[in-house]
């Protein structure tokens, strides 16, 4: 176990606190002031875990306030939009989705994909903090919604028919630009003209070149057009939507919600059978469609190629948080997350990467490009939990609280001199400091 003096725990514990008070919107929380002021879907879900420490009114009401907008077939929105938020104050903005458009939206304006489903985890999180008879309600009133949007997730976007969830733009992933996503995304067409008509709001208030390229976000808006002529709906995507695929990180998720939801199910007095077995049959699909065993770890398939994808990115050591990954590919993970390509280590760990650092193409500051992200140390960190490595876990977490102590609570960091990126004032980072703070002490 990590362990951190008092006085360091003490003001470090204050900034998260306070980053996440000056971040609260009365009814959630939002990602940034500066870059993300709406409300996003996983970072709610990091958020509630962490203010099930401080704040299990206000983790409750974060997870209630994004569940408000869920669609009728059981999406979760990848954006809640607060209609108080200026025109212009985040591109593409409500206007570009156009969520009415659908026949299965809610009546709240919202963005028309999904993010990773991080949010029976984390209602599991606040739940255990604080297993009063309120909060058992809270989390019964929940159940059902969380079934819902499992449901969509294994059985909509189902689109190779295998038993794996099909994401339609690599915002869904929530690794927006990572490598994982060139090669299917060098098949969208880039239309310059399209950008030309709509500015960036993200390059106005963060560095250029820590965000994703213009092309980028070409693309980005060509995938949105594309599923937004067809009104947000999913069948027949097969046949002409531009990116499709199943990533092992989105994949590990769903599993491990089913997971999460059959302790809720023990709670709330549901039957947990059923989500056991989704989740063991989503690992053993996993292992099936994105295990490479060559390389040791888990890869994307492209579904409009039906290849799987070389690049080796932390994406690919997802499924560690399934307890029931067979134990050679357990083996392997471990030793992907503690090779020199991620660093993971007991003793003088380096922050964890996005990607692959021995890659020609790795770059410490780009977004999801190399940078390390507070999330993604956090979901890994409890992957190594699972699976009895708690020496490496332990120095996960002094590799993060070492980066939020000396930059601050920012969005991202370059990996090697721990510099902070992106946005300052970042709520995940900020909320899984006190988690992981808390296992410390
Ligand atoms: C980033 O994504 C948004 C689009 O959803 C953006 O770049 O505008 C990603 O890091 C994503 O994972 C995150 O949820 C979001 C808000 O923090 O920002």
């Amino acid at each position: 176990m990590t362990s951190v003096d008092g006085s360091r725990r003490r003001r470090l514990w204050q900034l998260a606190v306070e980053t996440l008070d000056a971040n609260w919107e009365g009814d959630h929380t939002v990602p940034s002031r500066t870059l993300y002021p709406h409300q996003w879907s996983w970072d709610s879900a990091f958020i509630a875990i962490g203010l099930a420490h401080v704040a299990p009114e206000r983790a409750w009401r974060e997870l209630e306030t994004l569940f408000a907008a869920q669609w009728r077939d059981g999406r979760v929105p990848h954006i809640v939009f607060n209609p108080r938020v200026r025109v212009g104050g985040y591109f593409p903005g409500p206007q570009f989705w156009d969520s009415a458009v659908s026949p299965v939206a809610p009546p709240q304006a919202t963005s028309g994909i999904v993010q990773p489903p991080v949010h029976a985890i984390a209602a599991w999180h606040v739940y255990r903090r604080d297993p009063s008879p309120a909060a058992g309600r809270r989390l019964a009133a929940l159940y059902p919604k969380l079934v819902a949007a499992q449901h969509y997730l294994r059985h909509d976007r189902d689109v190779g028919g295998a038993g794996l969830v099909c994401l339609v733009h690599p915002w869904e992933a929530g690794l927006d630009n990572s490598p994982a996503w060139d090669a299917p995304m060098a098949a969208v067409p880039a239309d310059p003209e399209l950008m030309r008509r709509h500015r960036r709001h993200d390059t106005r208030v963060a560095a250029a070149e820590q965000r994703p390229t213009d092309v980028d976000y070409a693309r980005y808006i060509v995938l949105v057009d594309s599923y937004r002529q067809r009104r947000y709906l999913d069948a027949g995507l097969a046949a002409d939507h531009p990116f499709l695929v199943e990533c092992p990180l989105f994949n590990a998720l769903t599993a491990a919600a089913e997971y999460a939801l059959a302790d809720i199910a023990e709670v709330v007095g549901a039957d947990p059978a059923a989500h056991r077995e989704a989740g063991a049959r989503l690992t053993e699909v996993l292992g099936e469609r994105l295990w490479d065993p060559r390389s040791g770890t888990f890869h994307v398939r492209d579904l409009r190629t039906d290849v799987l994808l070389p690049s080796r990115t932390v994406l690919g050591l997802g499924p560690l948080l399934l307890p029931g990954l067979p134990p050679g590919q357990v083996e392997a993970l471990v030793a992907e997350a503690t090779s020199d390509r991620f660093g993971v280590a007991e003793v003088m760990p380096r922050p964890l990467p996005s990607y692959d650092r021995s890659a020609a193409d790795f770059d410490p500051v780009r977004y999801w490009r190399g940078p390390s992200w507070i999330n993604i140390g956090w979901l890994v960190r409890e992957g190594l939990l699972r699976h009895g490595r708690p020496a490496l876990a332990a120095g996960l977490a002094e590799s993060m609280i070492d980066l939020v102590d000396r930059a601050g609570c920012h969005e991202y960091f370059e990996p090697n001199t721990g510099a902070g990126l992106g946005s300052p004032a970042f709520s995940w980072s900020a909320a899984l400091l006190l988690d992981v703070l808390a296992a410390t002490e």
